[in-house]
């Protein structure tokens, strides 16, 4: 029998996992526990989530009891069209990245370990922005103790390698073992219906860098053995400049956003800053994301672009494209 989650319950799941810190996640599992359906069929989940309120909970209390000295917390506000988080092992090249794709300076160095705080940019795609987030690297050893929960919050991944370095499957491995050891799976496609609502899917591309390096395309057939299809491989060479076009491109593609542009009765429509919004929003939900009171006070709209005739009066369940022009009318 199918356990059926109600769109609240999604959505309260989908805020656990973007959830930072401990008192953010117990909220969240107790919004999931009040949409969960109870009866035969989620009796497995129910009891699943029991357990997980009630550690989380007596987690909760001992920190408040035990308040930590030590250890940092990194929010970096979220910012533009999406959030794509760079991770990888020492010295792959992820601060160069960030360097060549926004206007941000992280430390770039030939020695593994030079960045310890996450840094932010924003990198330009047309006429929106995504914010690209450089980490510190991630081995079999050692792992910031934040950086599961900046991974889970940021909509994507962007898990980059080294072909300069023979070890460079292994060291990879390493990195995704230990972010999945504390339930942060990384992968290409995050699947749609997850049986254990505390694992975090997030997705990813796999940015195989330095590719002019010596003995780099070897390295790059290991690599293409190992993680296809997990992963969609981007080759680049951030130094040279090859591949980074690309590599923008896929990270805006990844979010699958869309663009709306507003416009005023009787104005030309704004082009210059359009909003941005997930492929699959309709026009009741963009209202709301302009503004909270639009979604109720909407009268109607018009829309000129794809599936429309132009200036098209459209209801609030219309599904929304990249590109399109709204006319709202309150
Ligand atoms: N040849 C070549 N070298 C690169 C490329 N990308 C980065 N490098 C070099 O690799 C070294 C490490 O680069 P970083 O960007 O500091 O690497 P990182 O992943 O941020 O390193 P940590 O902060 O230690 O994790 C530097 O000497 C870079 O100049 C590339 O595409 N090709
Ligand atoms: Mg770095």
């Amino acid at each position: 029998m199918a356990v059926n989650l109600t769109p609240q319950y999604h959505e309260a799941e989908a805020a656990y996992k973007r959830a930072q810190t401990d008192e953010e996640r117990l909220a969240c599992l107790k919004r999931m526990w009040v949409e969960l359906p109870k009866h035969k069929a989620s009796e497995k989940l129910q009891a699943e989530l029991k357990r997980k309120i009630s550690e989380l909970a007596a987690e909760v209390e001992h920190a408040k009891k035990h308040p930590k000295k030590t250890g940092v917390s990194y929010k970096i506000p979220r910012q533009g069209a999406g959030q794509a988080i760079l991770v990888g092992a020492p010295n792959v090249g992820k601060s160069r990245i960030l360097t060549r794709l926004t206007r941000a300076t992280p430390e770039v160095a030939p020695y593994p370990f030079t960045t310890r705080e996450p840094s932010a940019g924003m990198m330009d795609w047309e006429d929106v922005r995504v914010q690209l987030i450089d980490t510190p690297p991630i081995t079999a050893e050692h792992m910031e103790s934040y950086l599961s929960s900046m991974v889970r919050s940021a909509d994507l991944a962007v898990l980059v390698l080294d072909l300069a370095d023979d070890d460079c499957p292994f060291t990879t491995e390493a990195v995704l073992e230990r972010l999945s050891s504390v339930k942060t799976v990384l992968i290409g496609e995050p699947p749609v219906d997850v049986e254990d609502p505390t694992i975090a899917y997030i997705k990813t591309l796999l940015a195989a860098n330095k590719r002019q390096a010596e003995g780099a395309s070897e390295r790059l057939e290991i690599v293409k053995e190992m993680f296809t299809p997990r992963f969609p491989i981007i080759e680049l060479d951030a130094e040279s400049g090859q591949g980074l076009e690309h590599l923008r491109n896929a990270i805006y593609h990844a979010l699958d956003v869309i663009r709306v542009y507003s416009k005023r009765p009787g104005k030309p429509a704004d082009m210059e800053s359009p909003f941005t919004c997930k492929r699959g929003t309709t026009l009741g939900e963009m209202a709301e994301l302009v503004h909270r009171d639009f979604a109720e006070k909407l009268k109607s709209a018009k829309i000129w672009g794809t599936g429309v005739h132009p200036g098209q009066t459209v209801t609030r369940d219309h599904v929304l494209h990249d590109k399109d022009v709204v006319e709202l009318h309150m």
